[in-house]
């Protein structure tokens, strides 16, 4: 960073990594005063027979670290084990009425839901009930509602078994609605690589970490949302791979790394640089950025064939694997610079030193998280990333690859075992086969159909398997006041949020066990699986007490709520499953026999068992039977127009938060500490709206729409971002994005690129 832009903007001076990760950790433990067992749990932490970290879903290494966690992932078991309790006596203290008043921090702050809880309208509180007496309650609600007007959310961390589950209760029961928090996130990926290259997860492997000469970075925040993959990426800056990143914001955990867990790196003044380029491309400018790379590339291919007659290009890969190469050239050819620079905001000299960097590699790997998807054309945006990719056929080869940058820490195993919307991606003759039944074959809602139903009333039962559905969604005025019209809300939870408080007519919160807590059924203590970004199957055993007596497991949950609302079925065996969860992978293994062959003998392979992926053969499942390159439809993600005073608002996520779960106020990495209500600007878009550092002012929507939507209470902070971008905090900031703005292909929320006014 320019040293005299350096002074006058909030910034943090550190490593990402270093004593500043260690003193996250303390703060949080300080914090959330963890059991006693809490700091072994962090020892058996995401090795194999230990259990796996709820926060992200990078890949967990054969050979894992000593302390195979980060500051996050620290901070969300720290989290999960902490002593303080919400008990019965806190609801009887507290109306849901005054509960909605106060912060997500501080809802969370109350630790772990100790007993099943119904909302009881006469006094405005969640009373404590047996779960039995839940259970049959549901089941009598749901089974006097017409199916298809009730909802099934999950947020992504529930294992394999549940998931598997709790998409079969809702195809028993008679529909598909089975939204997902990847509805919000990657579902751009599921959409845009499936008709791309055939699959709708990414193509790498860790080994292909050790292989590579380049890694691309789009749009992910590595150093706070994934953090553990530092560590395979200063591994191979030190093997001398390039690492390119594009982002409106300099991240530090892509500038700079220290090893915290590395005691000479700790102790000397040691750091890695991580990126040998950093461009601070404009919000939505991905599409031309990446087009211009492509120019790059197709201009070096005529020099070097006209010199030397020899390829830039991996024309073989081309000609026998590819579809599309003509149209996708002539657009290339016919889009000018200028229109590249004006919609990047970057200069062509830096995107030809990206593609250079591109070209000299061998092998290279594209990483890209919300930047790309969360985008109007987040479809585009992949489109152009796969054109790039496919040029030197850095796509099914060793070292080479797409690899999305996954949410959740099952996010991805969700949509493998049938939790999803859309029919064609299920089994579903299986499915009737093996339970004899005719599954519903119309296409489910997805999270912005489920929105749009719950406004419309046509929506009325929802049924949340973790998450905070109502605080993660867009346009939060309208979808609050349209949730308390729901006849029936149901919440399988570990801590209060405030979802739980915009509850229908009927309401239950039911508390679920932990993942790193002990699971003792009827046959004994259970494991649970998962699959990580890469694709990989592990094993997760917790150890640690349960917070409560009165907890139960999810999948017992999903089983109690399932037994009492469907008819008895002899194929259907919710007590036998609940007693066994070995039982429940046999029938994973029998829906889809190629994935998970011989799955109870390989749950706890070291590095996982690996489920396969046909792009990575170069079989592409797509509707040519080629990878497609694609003309592009625009050359900006950005989803309005620009205009003088619109402004391209990003709504991001600190280093001191998991989604709504807001740990704390110190976003230590981008020098932010102690409040969230801040929309950062560029010092010279701050002088040039008239504004002053430190002013309060509201953030209102421009979203042409003409419905108002307005946060205020904003601290304007000088921040270095591209000219015209603006960026503040997901979910404070949620209430103004509105329900319609989302990718076009895929209905994923638009959360990157806002159109938003300043009013001081
Ligand atoms: N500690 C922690 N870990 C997490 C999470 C968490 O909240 N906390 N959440 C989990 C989940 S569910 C997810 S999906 C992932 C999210 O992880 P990420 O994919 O990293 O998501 P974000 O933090 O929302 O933002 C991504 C980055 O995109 C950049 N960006 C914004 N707009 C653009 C653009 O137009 N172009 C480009 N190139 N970049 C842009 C932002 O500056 C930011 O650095 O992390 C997971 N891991
Ligand atoms: N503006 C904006 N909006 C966004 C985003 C953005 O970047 N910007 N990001 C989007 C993305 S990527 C995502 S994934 C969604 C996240 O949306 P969700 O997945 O719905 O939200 P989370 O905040 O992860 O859910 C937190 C809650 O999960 C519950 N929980 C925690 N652990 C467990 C468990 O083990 N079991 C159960 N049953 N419950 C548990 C706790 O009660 C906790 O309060 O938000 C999306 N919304
Ligand atoms: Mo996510």
């Amino acid at each position: 960073m320019p040293s005299d832009e350096q002074e006058e903007t909030v910034h943090y001076d550190g490593a990402e990594g270093g004593w500043g990760s260690l003193r996250g950790i303390a703060e949080t433990a300080l914090r959330e005063r963890p059991t006693p067992g809490a700091l072994d749990t962090l020892r058996r932490q995401n090795k194999v027979g230990g259990f796996m970290c709820v926060s992200c879903a990078w890949t967990k290494p054969a050979k894992p670290h000593a302390f195979e966690f980060c500051e996050n992932g620290a901070k969300a078991t720290l989290w999960e084990l902490t002593t303080r309790r919400c008990t019965p006596e806190f609801f009887a203290a507290h109306t849901v009425t005054e509960l909605r008043g106060w912060k997500d921090h501080d809802l969370e702050q109350q630790g772990r839901l100790t007993h099943p809880m119904r909302y009881d309208p006469a006094s405005d509180r969640y009373v404590p009930c047996g779960w039995d007496e839940a259970f049959a309650a549901i089941g009598a609600e749901l089974r006097a509602l017409d199916p298809g007007s009730t909802v099934f959310y999950s947020s992504g961390r529930a294992s394999l078994e549940t998931s598997y589950l709790y998409a079969l209760f809702a195809r028993l029961y008679g529909h598909n609605n089975l939204p997902d928090s990847s509805n919000m996130c990657h579902e751009t990926t599921s959409v845009a690589l499936k008709k791309l290259i055939g699959s709708p997860v990414g193509t790498c492997v860790l080994a292909d970490f050790e292989l590579c000469d380049a890694i691309f970075f789009f749009g992910q925040n590595t150093g706070s949302n994934s953090p553990r993959l530092l560590h395979p990426l200063q591994e191979a800056v030190k093997r001398g791979v390039r690492i390119v990143t594009f982002n409106p914001v300099r991240e530090k955990g892509l500038e700079v790394f220290k090893n915290p867990q590395s005691p000479k790196e700790m102790l000397t003044p040691a750091e890695t640089q991580i990126s040998t380029l950093y461009l601070q491309v404009r919000t939505g400018g991905d599409i031309a950025a990446i087009l211009g790379m492509v120019k790059h590339v197709l201009a070096a291919e005529e020099r070097k064939w006209a010199a030397e007659k020899q390829h830039v290009l991996d024309v073989d890969f081309i000609a026998q694997h590819t579809a599309g190469f003509a149209e996708m050239k002539a657009q290339a050819d016919a889009t000018s610079w200028d229109e590249i620079e004006r919609e990047s905001g970057l200069a062509r000299s830096d995107l030809e030193a990206a593609a250079q960097i591109y070209i000299e590699a061998k092998r290279a790997i594209a990483m890209y998280g919300m930047g790309l998807t969360q985008q109007v054309h987040g479809f585009e945006n992949l489109a152009a990333l796969t054109n790039l990719w496919l040029l030197k056929g850095n796509v099914g080869r060793d070292g080479a690859g797409i690899s999305p940058v996954r949410g959740h820490s099952n996010v991805q195993g969700q949509r493998t075992v049938g939790i999803s919307e859309k029919p064609s991606l299920v089994p579903l003759d299986t499915l009737a086969e093996l339970f004899g039944f005719e599954p519903p074959r119309e296409e489910g809602m997805n999270t912005v159909k489920a929105c749009e139903g719950i406004v419309a009333g046509t929506v009325r039962a929802f049924i949340g398997l973790g998450g905070n559905f109502v605080r993660a969604i867009p346009e939060r005025e309208k979808m609050e006041q349209a949730w308390q019209r729901l006849r029936l809300t149901v919440q399988i939870a570990t801590k209060l949020n405030r979802s739980h408080l915009v509850n229908g007519e009927v309401a239950y919160l039911l508390p679920c066990l932990g993942r790193s807590e002990e699971d003792v059924q009827a046959s004994g203590p259970q494991k649970v699986t998962m699959e990580d970004s890469l694709s990989c199957i592990h094993g997760s055993f917790g150890k640690n007490k349960p917070a409560s007596d009165d907890l139960r497991s999810e999948v017992a949950i999903v089983a109690g709520l399932a037994k009492a609302t469907l008819p008895p079925n002899p194929k259907v065996r919710w007590d036998e499953w609940t007693d066994n969860y070995d039982l429940i992978r046999d029938l994973i293994e029998r829906t889809y026999p190629k994935e998970f062959a011989d799955f109870n003998a390989r749950v706890f392979t070291p590095g996982g068992f690996y489920r396969g992926n046909a792009a990575r053969e170069r079989v592409w499942k797509t509707e040519s039977g080629k990878a497609q390159f694609t003309p592009l439809k625009t050359l900006t993600a950005w989803g309005a127009a620009d205009a003088p005073g619109r402004y391209r608002l990003m709504t991001l996520r600190s280093n001191d938060q998991f989604n709504t779960t807001i740990y704390g106020y110190s976003d230590r990495l981008r020098g932010i500490e102690g409040t969230r209500d801040v929309v950062l600007m560029h010092p010279d878009d701050i002088a040039a709206a008239g504004l002053q550092k430190g002013q309060v002012v509201s953030l209102v929507s421009d979203a042409g729409d003409g419905v108002s939507r307005k946060v205020g209470g904003l601290a304007v902070t000088p921040f270095l971002l591209p000219s015209g971008c603006i960026a503040g905090y997901y979910p404070e900031l949620n209430p103004l994005v509105p329900l319609w703005y989302h990718d076009e292909q895929s209905k994923t929320p638009a959360a990157k690129g806002v159109p938003v006014r300043i009013e001081a």
